[in-house]
C-alpha cells in the first residue's frame, strides 16, 4: 500500500486480509471502523502521515499460552490461553476475558480492536485489551472451574497489573471466575491491588458494575429515542441472550415501561407474548447464576414459546431490539424481516452481533442502530470507576455509581452525534457508528501522535 495517498477502502483491507488469514471477525470490525474513518483521515491527512489506523489494526502483542489442569476424575486437560494488547495510548489496556470454546486469536483480536474504541468513547482513560480461553465451562464443576482459573492466572500474571492491563469478565466469565482468578493472583504476587474489574463487594468489587452493561445499553436506547422526540414506553423489545447483559437490559427496559418478550441461549429462544415480568425475571437469574440451566425451562415454567435448535429471536414482532448474546447474530436476512416487522430502534448489548450486511440495511432504512463499542460500553466504563475507586481505597455510593453511569451513556451520545449528526437534516438523523468510529478513533489518534511513534 503506497503511503503517498490516504489508501481507498478497498486497498485499506485488501492489506488487513492478507496479513490476518484466517481471522473473519477481526477483518470485518477493522473493515467497519476503516469504511467510517477513511474520509476524515482524508480531511485531517496528520493522521495517514502518522500511519495512526495501520497501527490501530496491529495490536502491540498478542501472548499466547498453554493453560492445563486436571478434572475432577483426575484427567490432564490442555486448553489454550490468549491475552490481545491491542493499544494502550490513552490508558493501561482494559477488556474483559471470555471462555468459550470458540475463542481462539482472530476473535480475541477483533474484540481487543473494539475495546480500543468503545473505552475511548467513555471518556476514562483505559485502552484497549481482550483475553480469553477455548475452555468450556458448560457442565464443570465448581472446583473445575476453580482450578482452570488458577491455572489461566498462572501464566496471565506477569502480563497485567493494575497500572498495566486490567482484565474484567465477558461470556463464561463473571463473578465466580473474577474471583477465582483474583485469589490466584494475589497468592501469586503477594499484592493485594484492582488488577481485576468485575469483583465481588467485599473485595474491592464496584457497586452496578454487574448491572452495568445492560442498563447502559437500554440507557443508549432511551438517548437515541429521546433525539428523535420518542421513549421507550410501550414498546415491545427482543432481546437475545440471558446472560449478564440480557438480564439487565431486559430489567432496564422493564424499569422504563418497554415490553421484553424474548431471550435465548445457545440451544433457542423464548417467545412470551405476554411480556417478561420483574417476577419472571428473578426466574431467568436464578436459573442462569445460580443452576446453570438452559432457557427453554422459562417456557415450561411459564407457558411460553420455545423455539429450539439454536434459533435466535429476530422474527418475533417488536419494534426494539437489544441483542446481547454473540457475534454475528443478525444476518442480513434477519434484518430484512426486523424492518418489514417496523424495527425502529436496535441497540447492540453484545460486541459486534450485527453482520456487516445487516447494519448496512439497518443504515439505508436510517432506523436508529447503536453499535457495540458505544452501547454496551457502560460495563467498561464501571469498570473504569471500579479502578479508581480501588486506587483510592474506597467505594463510592449507589447513587453515586448510579448516575455516573448515567452521565457515561449520556457523554457517549453526544460524542456520536458530534461526529455521525447530518448537518442540515430535516430528520435529526444520526450515522452512529460513523459518530462512534470517528469519535473513539480521534482521541485514540490524537494522544497516539503526541506520544511519537513508539
Ligand atoms: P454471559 O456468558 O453472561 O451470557 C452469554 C449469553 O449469550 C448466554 O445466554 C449464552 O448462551 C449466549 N451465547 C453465547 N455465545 C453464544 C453463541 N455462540 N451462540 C448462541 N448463544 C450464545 O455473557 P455476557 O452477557 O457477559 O456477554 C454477552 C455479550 O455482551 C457478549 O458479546 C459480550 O462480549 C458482550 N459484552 C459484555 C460485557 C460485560 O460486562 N459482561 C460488556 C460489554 C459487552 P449459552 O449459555 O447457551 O452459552
Ligand atoms: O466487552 C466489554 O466491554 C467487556 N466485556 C467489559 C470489559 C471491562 O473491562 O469491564
Amino acid at each position: 500500500m503506497s503511503r503517498d495517498h490516504v489508501p481507498t477502502l478497498e486497498e485499506f483491507v485488501d492489506g488487513v486480509d492478507k496479513r490476518n488469514p484466517g481471522q473473519p471477525e477481526f477483518i470485518q470490525a477493522v473493515k467497519e471502523v476503516a469504511a467510517s474513518v477513511l474520509d476524515y483521515i482524508k480531511d485531517h491527512p496528520k493522521y495517514h502521515e502518522h500511519q495512526i489506523l495501520e497501527r490501530m489494526a496491529e495490536p502491540d502483542r498478542v501472548v499466547s499460552f498453554r493453560v492445563c489442569w486436571q478434572d475432577d476424575q483426575g484427567n490432564v486437560r490442555v486448553n489454550r490461553g490468549y491475552r490481545v494488547q491491542n493499544n494502550n495510548a490513552i490508558g493501561p489496556y482494559k477488556g474483559g476475558i471470555r471462555f468459550h470454546p470458540s475463542v481462539n486469536q482472530g476473535i480475541l483480536k477483533f474484540l481487543a480492536f473494539e475495546q480500543t474504541f468503545k473505552n475511548a468513547l467513555t471518556g476514562l482513560p483505559m485502552g484497549g485489551g481482550k483475553g480469553g480461553s477455548n475452555f468450556n465451562p458448560k457442565g464443570k464443576s465448581d472446583a473445575e472451574i476453580m482450578r482452570f482459573c488458577q491455572a489461566f492466572m498462572t501464566e496471565l500474571y506477569r502480563h497485567v497489573g493494575e497500572d498495566t492491563d486490567v482484565p474484567a469478565g465477558d461470556i463464561g466469565v463473571g463473578g465466580r471466575e473474577i474471583g477465582y482468578m483474583f485469589g490466584q493472583f494475589k497468592r501469586i504476587t503477594n499484592r493485594y491491588v484492582g488488577v481485576l474489574t468485575g469483583k465481588g463487594m467485599e473485595y474491592g468489587g464496584s457497586p452496578i458494575r454487574t448491572e452495568a452493561t445492560g442498563y447502559g445499553a437500554v440507557y443508549f436506547l432511551q438517548d437515541m429515542l429521546k433525539h428523535v422526540g420518542k421513549s421507550p414506553e410501550g414498546h415491545v423489545a427482543i432481546v437475545s441472550g440471558s446472560g449478564n447483559v440480557a438480564q439487565h437490559a431486559v430489567e432496564k427496559l422493564l424499569q422504563l415501561g418497554a415490553k421484553p418478550v424474548t431471550l435465548s441461549d445457545s440451544d433457542g429462544f423464548i417467545y412470551d407474548k405476554n411480556g417478561i415480568d420483574e417476577e419472571k425475571l428473578a426466574f431467568v437469574k436464578e436459573l442462569k447464576n445460580k443452576r446453570r440451566g438452559r432457557i427453554e425451562e422459562y417456557a415450561r415454567k411459564f407457558g411460553a414459546e420455545f423455539h429450539g435448535d439454536a434459533a435466535r429471536p429476530w422474527r418475533v414482532p417488536g419494534t426494539l431490539a437489544v441483542p446481547c448474546a454473540t457475534q454475528n447474530e443478525i444476518t442480513a436476512d434477519d434484518a430484512k424481516m426486523m424492518l418489514d416487522n417496523g424495527i425502529i430502534a436496535v441497540s447492540e448489548g453484545a460486541n459486534m452481533p450485527t453482520e456487516l450486511e445487516a447494519v448496512h440495511r439497518f443504515q439505508q432504512a436510517r432506523i436508529l442502530f447503536a453499535p457495540g463499542k458505544a452501547a454496551n460500553a457502560g460495563g467498561v466504563g464501571v469498570s473504569g470507576l471500579e479502578m479508581s475507586q480501588n486506587s483510592a481505597r474506597i467505594t463510592w455510593k449507589e447513587d453515586e455509581l448510579q448516575r455516573l453511569l448515567r452521565d457515561i451513556m449520556q457523554g457517549i451520545h453526544d460524542r456520536c452525534v458530534k461526529y455521525g449528526g447530518e448537518t442540515g437534516g430535516k430528520d435529526k438523523y444520526v450515522d452512529y457508528v460513523k459518530g462512534a468510529n470517528v469519535a473513539g478513533f480521534v482521541k485514540v489518534a490524537d494522544a497516539m501522535i503526541a506520544q511519537g511513534v513508539v
